[in-house]
């Protein structure tokens, strides 16, 4: 089998890292997406999202003519499904993209060609595609029906790779290849050899699923652990970063950091997958959800108490006159990236509550976002230290790290990522 022209559908976040590799590797790649601001973008041979070093190799990928992207599905090889996958209502899963996305590749389709869902998705959305892609094309037959005999061939292959490093993730790690039949599987590894130096290990496409979505739960519960730590240890008058420090001294444990909430497109999200689909069974997976999503109003209630504090040694002073600063916005250290922020969440909430100024200091943006304009002000590291009264601090971001402690002295602190203590 080869694939000479290869199609990734949506070309966010994963699917353009995707097919900017596959293109580096002298693949055929058209990339389809919805947005016709990301597709005239790409095709300017420029990338509508940050990740280092993405910039270049798509530049190349175009200039050079092995990467093309439309707004409409058309014949490949092989189609590579990466659109999101949301939680709507009570936290359930939206495959609503997924099935646009099986819909638009569907009349494309032609004896041969292999269809990969790389989605974050719940178990069973494979087959779900699968059902979708045949109900549109009843001259084709596939896995489900026909099993290892079928025209098309179906695999749930889930990306793995860390925002902030997505180039070189994509190569080293090791990847989950789920097809529906072992025909399929042989297929897409032999696709992902194209560009993935790790191994590609063979399952069946729910055990893929329920390993996509166990990884990033194995990390919320261990965050949520951490996270109920700083709680009762800030009851306990104990550091709870020291506590971790020593307590990591052991062999055998290895606690995560505590911090002001779970952020991101992945990890506050898969783990309501499994929830959803075994509400019964889930508990601890849907506590930890819990604890860490109640981390931000913990976090923002140590902020009033701290603004109380100031203002109990200031008596001169009103709420009006205290300066809160935030220091950081971004889900995590070192990137400019705000979705689903836990440290922006928390600067909203301040600025709607406080009556002062409140300040964020994030020194990967040089503009808030829309809903911020107005109540809160971006502002640089010195300025803020001098301004302040309150310091928050959100994001252990490098910038942050140097700050010396004479600086912080004057203001009350709230530090949720301990590198001020
Ligand atoms: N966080 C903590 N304490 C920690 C570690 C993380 O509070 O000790 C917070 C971060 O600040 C952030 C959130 O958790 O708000 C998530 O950050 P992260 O670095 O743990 O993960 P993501 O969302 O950037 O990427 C995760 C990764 N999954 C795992 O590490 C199991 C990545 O490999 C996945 O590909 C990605 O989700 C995804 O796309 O699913």
């Amino acid at each position: 089998m080869s694939f000479q022209t290869v199609s990734v559908v949506g070309l966010g976040y994963i699917g353009l890292p995707t097919a900017a590799v596959f293109a580096a590797r002298k693949k055929k790649v058209i990339g389809v997406d919805v947005n016709p601001h990301a597709v005239e973008t790409i095709n300017l041979g420029k990338i509508h999202i940050v990740e280092p070093d993405l910039d270049m190799v798509v530049h190349a990928a175009v200039t050079e003519g092995y990467l093309r992207a439309t707004t409409i599905a058309e014949p490949a090889d092989a189609f590579l499904i990466a659109v999101p996958t949301p939680f709507k209502g009570d936290h359930e899963p939206d495959l609503s993209y997924i099935e646009s996305a099986s819909k638009s590749v569907a009349p494309v389709l032609k004896k041969g060609d292999l269809v990969i869902l790389e989605s974050t998705s719940p178990v069973g959305a494979t087959e779900q595609m699968s059902a979708w892609l045949a109900e549109a094309r009843p001259d084709l037959s596939f896995p489900q029906t026909h099993g290892e005999e079928s025209d098309i061939r179906i695999a749930h292959c889930p990306e793995r790779v860390l925002p902030g490093h997505v180039l070189r993730e994509l190569i080293e790690n090791d990847r989950i290849i789920g097809g529906m039949t072992s025909k399929c599987s042989a297929a897409a590894v032999q696709l992902y050899k194209t560009f993935v130096e790790g191994e590609c290990i063979i399952t069946d496409a729910r055990t893929a699923e329920m390993c996509k979505l166990t990884e990033n739960s194995f990390r919320d519960v261990n965050i949520a652990f951490a996270n109920e730590l700083s709680i009762i240890c800030d009851k306990l008058d104990i550091s709870v970063w020291e506590l971790i420090r020593l307590a990591n001294h052991h062999p055998r444990v290895n606690i995560l950091q505590p911090g002001p909430g779970v952020g991101g497109h992945c990890i506050a999200v898969d783990p309501w997958f499994i929830v959803s689909k075994t509400p019964e069974q889930a508990r601890l997976i849907r506590t930890a959800r819990e604890v860490n999503d109640s981390k931000p109003q913990w976090v923002i209630d140590q902020v009033q108490q701290a603004i109380g504090k100031h203002l109990q040694a200031n008596s001169e002073k009103t709420a009006k006159d205290v300066t809160v600063a935030c220091f950081g916005l971004a889900f995590k250290p070192d990137i400019d990236d705000l979705r689903e922020s836990p440290s922006k969440a928390i600067t909203l909430k301040i600025a709607n509550a406080h009556p002062g100024t409140v300040l964020a200091v994030e020194p990967n943006i040089d503009k808030l976002p829309a809903n911020m304009e107005g109540k809160v002000t971006l502002c640089d590291i010195e300025n803020a230290l001098r301004r302040s009264d309150v310091i928050v601090l959100l994001v252990d971001h490098k910038q942050f790290k140097c700050i010396s402690q004479n600086s912080l002295e004057r203001a009350e602190r709230v530090d949720t990522r301990g590198i001020w203590n």
